[in-house]
Formats: C-alpha cells, structure tokens, sequence
C-alpha cells in the first residue's frame, strides 16, 4: 500500500485557495482558523503557550543558562537529549495540533537549538537547509523563553515571502555540482536578498512575550536583527519539524534540480526513534553518517518521550 495515499500533497496551509475548504471539512475551531489563515497569508503565526508554556520556559531557563557560561558558546543543539524541560516545550501537544490541522499530517519535532542572546544570523530560509519531498512539509516554532526587547536583536522576517519560489543553490547562482556550506555566505545570502528586495517585501521584527511562540512556514525569510543593546540577553529555543512519511533532504548540499538529494535520517522527539525518509510511501536509502548520527542521538537520549 502507498503509505502516502492518506495524506495531502501540498500542506493545506500552503495552498491559500484549498484552506477554507480544508477549515470547513476539519471542522475547524476558531483559534485554528486565525493560527491557519495568518501562517497562510504571512507565513507566520503567533501561539499563546499558556501557563504551562511559560512555567516551562523558566525551567528550561534554570536548566541551560549555565552551559552558555563556556566562552563562545552562542547555540547549543539538541538539549532535548538531556533536558527535560526543553523535550517537553519543544513537543508541546497544543502545538503539535494546531500543525496536524494546518498541514494534514502529523508533525514531528526533529531538532532543537537554544540561544541565549540574539543570532544576528543573515535573513535565510529554512527550505535551505532542512526541506521534504512533497514540498514544505516543514516548518519551524520559536518560543520566547523571556520577554524580549526590541534592543535584544529580536527575529526578524519578510511576511509573504514563504509564497516566492524556493531558493536553491543552483537557483542562486551555485554552478558547480556538489554545493557546499561556503557557497551559502558567499551566494546563497546575497540572492535571496536580491529576491526579497525585488519583490519589495518589508521587514518585520517579533517582540514577544515569555511564552509566546511563532511558527514559521519552511520558505519564510527569516533571521536575527542586529544587537542594539550588548547587555542584553534574548534566550529562545527554536524547535524544527518534518511531517510525517516525507523524503527529508539537506538543499544546501543537494543538487535539487538534477534530483541529487542528500537525504536525511530525523529524530522523532516525540518517539525517541528515527523517521526514515520515505518517496511515493517507498522507504529511501540515507548515507552511513546519517545513521551514525541517528544511531548516536538514541544513546545519548534520556527515557523522556511522549
Ligand atoms: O533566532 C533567530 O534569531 C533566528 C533563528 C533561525 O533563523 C533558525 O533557527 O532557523
């Protein structure tokens, strides 16, 4: 049996015209159909985590603001493996839900990265560096772990800009066959702010409130403004997410135009297993290092899954 069959091809929150039908047929409530029709239209949508969330949010916190102490250290991925707090905000149920119902599949948490004060980081998208086979089932969630500052150098993002065309490598200007990390800072980033320029779409900070959290279409522009105040600190635990029975694959390292795609072996938080990328619901080959890297990341693991 094709194991896709059951799913959508195309996240309904992905396709503007097919959302209201796919609001009705689900019988959507009120709060999933503002969540669905902003992620839809803006490519970004605002969560309220609720009592539970910012009680988490303090735990997570307490639990990791001491390994930001090590001089450099500005991210630490995959603190789910060893935090409690930071696995149970990162597999929230209320948000798992509302991406079941936007995107008619179930989603997986498959990473985390916690920072402590404000990326900076250059206006990407994430379809760049994590993307499916069908397209956009990814998205990532960003939860305040603090109130932030418009001086903290909050995220910033292009509402709209999840509509243009995926960015490849190759669509930015990368002419040779193996595409590697360099290219990214020396192509990449230049054309897909020439794109967003040309498409004349604004810029837009979030200023959150401890425990709020915005999710973000897969082809949404996004970044980190700059640090106007160095005092500050702007902590917050990013969460990405697959879909289930998907191809998962790297673009950046991907030759996606001639089908050479670096597949992916994700985690599932909420399982503590592994989602093995699938295409037309065939189970797909992943490298060696893939699996070695998945194989690690059970070990390490504590018992907390959901
Ligand atoms: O938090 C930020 O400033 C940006 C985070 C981000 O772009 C990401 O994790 O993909």
């Amino acid at each position: 049996m094709n194991a896709n069959r059951k799913w959508p091809e195309r996240p309904p929150v992905e396709d503007e015209h097919a959302l209201e039908a796919h609001l009705d047929r689900i019988e959507a409530d009120g709060e999933t159909r503002a969540f669905c029709r902003d992620l839809a239209g803006d490519g970004l949508a605002r969560i309220d985590l609720g009592a539970e969330g910012r009680a988490l949010c303090d735990r997570v916190v307490a639990e990791m603001d001491s390994s930001f102490e090590a001089r450099g250290v500005g991210r630490i991925q995959d603190a789910w493996l060893r935090s409690r707090a930071v696995h149970r905000l990162a597999t929230l149920p209320k948000v798992r839900r509302l991406l079941q119902l936007a995107y008619g599949r179930p989603p997986f948490a498959f990473q985390t990265l916690n920072f402590r004060v404000g990326t900076q980081q250059h206006t990407h998208a994430d379809t760049i560096h994590f993307h499916s086979l069908p397209e956009r089932f990814m998205c990532g969630v960003w939860v305040a772990l603090e109130d932030i500052s418009e001086a903290s150098g909050p995220l910033a993002y292009h509402p709209g800009s999840h509509k243009l065309p995926v960015l490849t490598m190759k669509a930015a200007g990368v002419n040779h066959p193996r595409p590697t990390p360099d290219d990214y800072g020396t192509t990449y980033i230049p054309a897909l702010q020439q794109r967003l320029d040309a498409a004349g779409l604004p810029r837009r900070t979030a200023v959150l409130r401890k425990g709020e959290a915005l999710v973000w279409a897969a082809n949404l522009a996004h970044g980190g403004s700059p640090i106007v105040d160095p005092q500050s600190t702007r902590r917050s635990l990013v969460t990405h997410f697959f879909f289930k029975d998907c191809l998962y694959y790297t673009p950046m390292t991907s030759e996606v135009e001639d089908g050479r795609l670096s597949a992916r072996l994700p985690t599932n938080l909420q399982t503590g297993g592994v989602e093995w990328p699938r295409a037309n619901g065939r189970l797909v080959p992943v490298g060696l290092g893939q699996i070695v890297e998945a194989a690690v990341k059970l070990l390490l693991r504590r018992t907390h899954t959901v």
